[in-house]
């Protein structure tokens, strides 16, 4: 099997009483690994693609034979969404804002409490099911998208920052139909020091010049 779930960076507790032990396990070892385990069978009958990191298969998805797109964007966007949704999470209160990724919000959205209520807002109207996310464009600027199911912003050339799950699964067994309450008290969770490092990590490797997606491609190529 290519891919494999990987096991949360905390205990299955660590983020009570924001989320529940028992909403983690599930969320964690039935969701998730529902689409890692969905990813494996699509790639099963394309073998020479399961090798490929699953970030570089939703950054060229219009590249993939056509009847391997679909469970990409669904199943491998389901398996790098939450991987990364893990990695950006951390027991509540434990982790503050660093400095400089509060003058990056600042600069983007005119304030902090501008740039919540932005994102909370881009979260609790989405309609269905979906990801509310912070990512860097090519040119380095900072966006708030809200895109449907697993849809990655990958596929779009961005680089994902900070992601909010906001398929009923996520929130429904603590918070119910509550929607904007789960989004209100997920920022206790939030690891922004993570969250930093994915801009600094992001910011060196963008280029003006249309290299990014040309090495994208190549780097496609060289992995299969
Ligand atoms: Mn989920």
């Amino acid at each position: 099997m290519p891919h494999t779930l990987p096991p949360l960076p905390y205990a299955y507790d660590a983020l009570s009483p924001v989320l529940s032990e028992a909403a983690m396990r599930l969320h964690h070892e039935k969701h998730h690994k529902a689409y890692v385990d969905n990813l494996n069978k699509a790639l099963a009958l394309h073998p020479d693609y399961a090798a490929v990191p699953v970030e570089e298969l939703l950054r060229n998805l219009e590249q993939l034979p056509e009847n391997l797109r679909t469970p990409i964007r669904n199943h491998g966007g389901g398996h790098a969404n939450h991987s990364l949704y893990w990695q950006v999470m951390a027991p509540p209160g434990s982790v503050d804002l660093p400095p400089s990724l509060k003058r990056e919000l600042e600069s983007a959205f005119g304030d902090l409490e501008a740039f919540r209520a932005r994102f909370a807002e881009t979260g609790a109207k989405l309609f269905g099911s979906g990801w509310a996310w912070l990512t860097v464009d090519a040119t380095g600027a900072l966006e708030i998208l809200g895109l449907p199911n697993q849809d990655s912003p990958l596929s779009t050339g961005r680089t994902p920052l900070l992601l909010v799950d906001v398929w009923e699964h996520a929130y429904y067994p603590d918070y119910q139909n509550r929607r904007p309450d789960w989004l209100q008290a997920w920022w206790e969770i939030v690891d922004w020091e993570a969250v930093a490092d994915r801009l600094d990590q992001a910011r060196p490797a963008q280029s003006p010049s249309g290299e990014v997606r040309a090495s994208r491609q190549a780097g496609l190529e060289a992995s299969r």
